[in-house]
Formats: C-alpha cells, structure tokens, sequence
C-alpha cells in the first residue's frame, strides 16, 4: 500500500510538473488558441486525459488526506482536550472525595457538635445547679451559723438555768439540811420512845434531854432527877444556869434551856415523888413557866394544881431563884440558898424544898428532899410537856 502511495507519489510530482508545464503552455496556447485547441487538441487530450484524471484523482486523494489529517489534528487536539479534561475531572475528582470527606468530617464534627451541644447545655444545667447549690449552701451555712448563734445561745441560757439550779439545788439542800437538822422542841416528837434525845428550840443551840413515857404519859422532858445523891445541888448561878449532872442519875437540865422550853409554848408541870418506903407522890400543874435570866428566871406561870399531896409549890410562884452567890428571895435580912445550901426558887424561904441534900434514908432533916415535908424524898423527876394554848 505504502509502496503504491509511494509510487502515486512519484507519478503525481512528474504530472504535476508536466502538467505546469504543459498547463502554463496550454494556458498560453490555448488561452490564445481555444478555439485551435479544440480544433487539434482533441488529440492530445485523449492521449493525456487518463493521466490527467489520475492526477485529478491523486489529487483529489491528497486533498482528502489533507481534511483526513486535520481532522486527524482535530481529533487529537480534541483529544489533548479530552486527556486534560479528564485531569481536570480527575483533580475536581479528589477534590469532589476531599470535599466528601470534608463533608463527612464536617457532618461528623456535626454530630460531635451536637453532642457538645448537648454537652454544652448540660453544663449549663450544671452551672446552674452549682450555681444553685452554692446559693443552697449559702443558705444552708447561713441557716446552720443562725442555728449555732441560736445554739450558743441556748447553751450560754442553759448554762445559765444549770447554774440556777445547782444554786437553787443548793438552797434546796441546805433548806432540806435545816428542815432535816431542824430538831423537835419537845419530846413528844418521839411517841414511846423514852430516853435521851436531842432537841431545839430558838435562841440555844441543841441539846439532849431525857424523854420520859413511863411515869405519866408520853412525851415529858426530864428536867430535874434526883436517884442517888451522885449530885450537889449546892451550886452557884452559872451551874444552875447551865445545868450540870447526867440523865442516868442526879441532874439539872438549868435555868436558861427550862426558860427556852417554857417560855415559847405553854407547858404542864409534873414532879414525880417516890418515898423510901415505896410510897409515891406527885405534884402537878397545868401551866408552869420560868421568866428569863434578866428576872432571875422567875417562877412566871404556875398553873391549877392537881395531884395526891398538897400543894406546896404555890408559895414559891413568882419567886426568882437564887443561889449561894446570887440572893433573890425574899428574905431581906439574909439568904436562903446560903443558909438552905442549895440553888431554889425561895421565898423566905421554903414550903418545898426539892433541891435538899440526898439522903439514903428517910429523915426530919429540913436540908433534905422533900415536897411535904417530912416526907424524904427517895427518887424525884422533875417533868415538862408542851400543852396546847386552849
Ligand atoms: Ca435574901
């Protein structure tokens, strides 16, 4: 085929040039002498004619070629185009999948936005949760510190109140103490219980005093017992004030404690009396009394008398007593207690003389014992017991 064209090739330059020669002949000739021409070349063109067909034929194929090789260019222009378009399809490709991908970033950064969206408000909602705990807090602390202040407050009250009552305590107790200290007046506060008790009454301090049941009722204070002589009533004022002796023999309760039992409430009198020959005697009074110190501890009250012997302490009513050293009788010339040698209430000086000296035995003797005289005193007691003022 090459070999063909090659050889058309060949042939086509030769016509050509024949045929520029001959045409620019022609064209001469026969420009001049067509009409020659057609009268003689009709020789000629039947000799050439083929040839020059052929050559119009090459030519013509030239031509073609010549639109076959720029469509040629064309198409490979188009498709230069083309292999650039599919670069740029290529790069708008990848940046297509790079945006694709952005886009799914994107899309999944989304999400991840609403989470923090959603986080976000969360937060929020915490912030203000915190911000409504801390107010709570506030509260709460402010709430606690009024309730400490009211606390303290309470514990300064109730420390307060303790110390109150510890005091009030106190008072209680030592009320209490006093009430319970707070000793009988008499011995009736002791019912059948006889012997030695302590009691109190205002202005002296306690003192024991012997409770008699037995002689005559309940409740008397022994204020005077002669058994045995173990004791001298011949005394001096301070003795006989104070009293001396003990309650199991000879005593005298003194002048002082006889004046505090009579003089705060009315008393009763009873002198027991027990002869040596077994015989007993007594003497009572339904009011009995002695004046303070200042009076000599005067005989004040001497009640209606009742009793188995006569009433011989009548006559010694409002006497004062006296002692050896102090003279309050009635007997101006002299004294009795000096001249009697005892501590009595004299008048000038004696009906009775309970304060005599102990005799072992009956006797006349007048510095003995006795209430009716001569009749010797072998035991005496002496008693007081509250009575009530109707
Ligand atoms: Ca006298």
């Amino acid at each position: 085929m090459r070999i063909s064209i090659f050889y058309k090739s060949i042939i086509l330059i030769l016509a050509i040039n024949v045929l520029n020669a001959t045409a620019s002949q022609e064209d001469i000739s026969c420009k001049v002498n067509r009409e020659l021409e057609q009268q003689c070349g009709s020789y000629t063109y039947v000799v050439v004619k083929p040839f020059l067909d052929y050559i119009k034929q090459i030519n013509d194929e030239i031509n073609q070629n010549k639109i076959k090789d720029r469509e040629i260019n064309d198409l490979k222009e188009k498709l230069i185009q083309q292999n650039s378009n599919v670069a740029i399809n290529n790069v708008l490709k990848a940046q297509i999948d790079f945006q694709q991908t952005t886009i799914n970033r994107l899309t999944t950064s989304a999400i991840s936005t609403d989470q923090c969206d959603q986080i976000k408000k969360e937060l929020i909602d915490k912030d203000e949760m915190i911000a409504e705990l801390r107010v709570k807090a506030k509260t709460d602390t402010d709430n606690l510190r009024a309730t400490q202040l009211q606390l303290e407050e309470n514990l300064i009250k109730l420390a307060k109140q303790k110390t109150d009552l510890q005091l009030c305590q106190k008072e209680v107790e030592k009320f209490s103490k006093t009430e319970k200290n707070q000793k009988p007046n008499s011995c009736n506060a002791f019912g059948d219980s006889s012997g030695i008790h302590q009691i109190q009454v205002p202005g002296i301090d306690s003192f024991d005093v012997l409770c008699d049941n037995q002689t005559a009722g309940p409740g008397w204070i022994v204020i005077e017992q002669r058994l045995n002589g173990g004791e001298s009533f011949n005394r001096d004022w301070a003795t006989f004030r104070k009293g001396f002796g003990s309650h199991d023999g000879d005593f005298f309760l003194g002048l002082e404690k006889i004046h505090r039992l009579t003089n705060n409430q009315y008393n009763e009198l009873y002198i027991y009396m027990e002869r040596f020959d077994g015989r007993i005697d007594y003497a009572r009074y339904d009011r009995f009394g002695i004046s303070n110190e200042n009076d000599k501890y005067r005989i004040n009250i001497l009640g209606e008398f009742s009793g188995n012997v006569e009433d011989k302490l009548r006559s010694h009513a409002y006497m004062m007593f006296s002692t050896s050293d102090s003279d309050n009788d009635a007997w101006a010339e002299g004294s009795c207690a000096h001249y009697r040698e005892a501590g009595w209430w004299y008048e000038s000086c004696v009906t009775s003389f309970l304060h005599g000296a102990y005799y072992n035995r009956a006797t006349d003797s007048y510095s003995s014992i006795y209430f009716n005289y001569p009749h010797t005193i072998k035991k005496l007691k002496i008693m007081i017991r509250p009575i009530s003022k109707n």
